[in-house]
Protein backbone atom coordinates (compact mmCIF):
# COMPACT_ATOMS: atom_id res chain seq x y z
CA UNK A 1 0.00 0.00 0.00
CA UNK A 2 1.61 3.07 -1.11
CA UNK A 3 1.62 6.16 1.59
CA UNK A 4 1.81 10.12 1.48
CA UNK A 5 2.09 12.60 4.06
CA UNK A 6 -1.02 15.21 4.19
CA UNK A 7 -0.37 18.22 6.00
CA UNK A 8 -3.96 20.96 6.78
CA UNK A 9 -1.62 23.84 6.78
CA UNK A 10 -2.21 27.08 9.79
CA UNK A 11 -5.00 29.10 7.55
CA UNK A 12 -7.11 25.88 7.06
CA UNK A 13 -6.54 24.94 10.84
CA UNK A 14 -7.18 28.95 11.84
CA UNK A 15 -10.32 28.95 9.49
CA UNK A 16 -11.81 25.58 10.58
CA UNK A 17 -12.07 24.06 7.66
CA UNK A 18 -9.97 20.54 9.16
CA UNK A 19 -13.03 18.65 9.56
CA UNK A 20 -14.55 19.21 5.55
CA UNK A 21 -10.77 19.03 4.30
CA UNK A 22 -10.76 15.04 6.08
CA UNK A 23 -14.17 14.32 5.04
CA UNK A 24 -13.20 15.48 1.45
CA UNK A 25 -10.11 12.94 1.93
CA UNK A 26 -12.10 10.13 3.62
CA UNK A 27 -14.40 10.85 0.98
CA UNK A 28 -11.79 9.66 -1.80
CA UNK A 29 -11.80 6.93 -0.37
CA UNK A 30 -7.80 7.26 1.22
CA UNK A 31 -7.39 5.81 4.78
CA UNK A 32 -5.94 7.93 7.12
CA UNK A 33 -3.19 5.81 9.18
CA UNK A 34 -1.64 8.24 11.32
CA UNK A 35 -3.03 12.34 12.74
CA UNK A 36 -1.16 14.36 14.80
CA UNK A 37 -1.96 18.02 15.49
CA UNK A 38 1.10 19.96 16.06
CA UNK A 39 2.79 23.32 16.21
CA UNK A 40 6.20 23.22 14.15
CA UNK A 41 9.26 24.92 15.23
CA UNK A 42 10.84 26.86 12.43
CA UNK A 43 13.84 24.58 12.93
CA UNK A 44 11.31 21.99 12.38
CA UNK A 45 9.58 23.59 9.47
CA UNK A 46 13.10 24.38 7.75
CA UNK A 47 14.42 20.60 8.06
CA UNK A 48 10.61 19.60 6.11
CA UNK A 49 11.30 22.24 3.81
CA UNK A 50 14.86 21.49 3.12
CA UNK A 51 14.14 20.66 -0.70
CA UNK A 52 13.15 24.18 -0.85
CA UNK A 53 16.17 25.80 0.42
CA UNK A 54 17.27 27.50 -3.01
CA UNK A 55 13.38 29.01 -3.60
CA UNK A 56 12.95 32.75 -2.65
CA UNK A 57 9.97 32.08 -1.09
CA UNK A 58 11.53 29.56 1.72
CA UNK A 59 11.81 31.91 4.53
CA UNK A 60 8.19 33.04 4.24
CA UNK A 61 7.14 29.18 4.07
CA UNK A 62 9.07 28.53 6.88
CA UNK A 63 7.79 31.55 9.01
CA UNK A 64 4.37 30.42 8.02
CA UNK A 65 4.02 27.01 8.90
CA UNK A 66 5.73 27.64 12.02
CA UNK A 67 3.04 30.36 12.59
CA UNK A 68 0.13 27.81 14.28
CA UNK A 69 -1.02 24.88 14.43
CA UNK A 70 -1.22 21.94 12.06
CA UNK A 71 -3.05 18.64 11.34
CA UNK A 72 -0.24 16.23 10.08
CA UNK A 73 -1.42 12.71 8.45
CA UNK A 74 0.22 9.50 6.99
CA UNK A 75 -2.51 8.77 4.08
CA UNK A 76 -2.45 5.11 2.58
CA UNK A 77 -4.05 3.78 -0.60
CA UNK A 78 -3.41 2.65 -4.07
CA UNK A 79 -2.05 5.05 -5.77
CA UNK A 80 -2.59 7.83 -3.18
CA UNK A 81 0.47 10.01 -3.85
CA UNK A 82 -0.98 10.97 -7.34
CA UNK A 83 -5.12 10.81 -5.87
CA UNK A 84 -4.30 13.03 -2.78
CA UNK A 85 -2.46 15.87 -4.94
CA UNK A 86 -5.48 15.45 -7.78
CA UNK A 87 -7.70 16.13 -4.55
CA UNK A 88 -5.71 19.40 -3.70
CA UNK A 89 -5.53 20.65 -6.76
CA UNK A 90 -2.75 23.01 -8.12
CA UNK A 91 0.25 24.51 -5.79
CA UNK A 92 -1.64 28.23 -7.06
CA UNK A 93 -5.10 27.90 -5.97
CA UNK A 94 -5.77 30.45 -9.24
CA UNK A 95 -5.25 27.02 -11.33
CA UNK A 96 -6.87 24.71 -9.23
CA UNK A 97 -9.97 23.17 -10.25
CA UNK A 98 -13.12 24.32 -8.03
CA UNK A 99 -13.85 20.74 -6.56
CA UNK A 100 -10.28 20.29 -4.75
CA UNK A 101 -9.22 21.40 -1.61
CA UNK A 102 -6.93 24.37 -2.98
CA UNK A 103 -9.95 25.31 -5.67
CA UNK A 104 -12.52 25.04 -2.80
CA UNK A 105 -10.33 27.17 -0.13
CA UNK A 106 -7.13 29.10 -0.48
CA UNK A 107 -6.42 32.42 -0.98
CA UNK A 108 -3.28 32.36 -2.81
CA UNK A 109 -0.30 30.17 -3.72
CA UNK A 110 1.33 30.72 -0.30
CA UNK A 111 -1.59 30.54 2.00
CA UNK A 112 -2.85 27.03 0.16
CA UNK A 113 -3.94 25.47 2.77
CA UNK A 114 -2.23 21.62 2.20
CA UNK A 115 0.76 19.77 1.68
CA UNK A 116 0.77 16.33 -0.12
CA UNK A 117 4.35 14.39 -1.02
CA UNK A 118 4.93 14.30 -4.34
CA UNK A 119 7.05 11.48 -4.66
CA UNK A 120 8.03 7.98 -2.75
CA UNK A 121 11.06 9.27 -2.23
CA UNK A 122 10.00 12.61 -0.60
CA UNK A 123 6.93 10.88 1.29
CA UNK A 124 9.03 8.30 2.97
CA UNK A 125 11.18 11.54 3.90
CA UNK A 126 8.13 13.29 4.94
CA UNK A 127 6.62 10.17 6.93
CA UNK A 128 9.79 9.51 8.99
CA UNK A 129 10.57 13.14 9.38
CA UNK A 130 7.30 13.57 11.43
CA UNK A 131 6.06 9.68 12.89
CA UNK A 132 7.69 7.36 14.05
CA UNK A 133 6.96 3.48 12.47
CA UNK A 134 4.80 2.41 15.61
CA UNK A 135 2.33 5.65 15.42
CA UNK A 136 1.16 3.98 12.07
CA UNK A 137 -1.87 1.81 12.00
CA UNK A 138 -1.54 0.15 9.29
P1 LIG B 1 3.11 21.90 -3.62
O1 LIG B 1 2.73 22.28 -2.20
O2 LIG B 1 1.94 21.96 -4.55
O3 LIG B 1 3.83 20.58 -3.68
P2 LIG B 1 5.71 23.16 -4.03
O4 LIG B 1 6.23 23.62 -5.34
O5 LIG B 1 6.31 21.92 -3.46
O6 LIG B 1 4.11 23.02 -4.15
O7 LIG B 1 5.91 24.36 -3.00
C1 LIG B 1 5.76 24.14 -1.62
C2 LIG B 1 4.93 25.27 -1.06
O8 LIG B 1 5.67 26.48 -1.18
C3 LIG B 1 3.62 25.54 -1.78
O9 LIG B 1 2.54 24.72 -1.34
C4 LIG B 1 3.38 26.99 -1.50
O10 LIG B 1 2.79 27.16 -0.21
C5 LIG B 1 4.79 27.55 -1.45
N1 LIG B 1 5.14 28.14 -2.76
C6 LIG B 1 5.44 27.48 -3.90
N2 LIG B 1 5.71 28.34 -4.90
C7 LIG B 1 5.57 29.57 -4.37
C8 LIG B 1 5.71 30.89 -4.91
O11 LIG B 1 6.03 31.09 -6.09
N3 LIG B 1 5.49 31.91 -4.04
C9 LIG B 1 5.14 31.73 -2.73
N4 LIG B 1 4.99 30.49 -2.19
C10 LIG B 1 5.20 29.43 -2.99
MG1 LIG C 1 5.66 20.03 -2.88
Amino acid sequence: MEKSLAIIKPDAVARNLSGDIISMILDRDIQIVAMKMRHLTVEEAKGFYIVHQDRPFYNDLVEFMSSGPVITMVLAGENVIQSYRGLMGATNPKDAEPNTIRGKYAFSIDHNCVHGSDAEDTAQFEIEYLFDNEDLCL
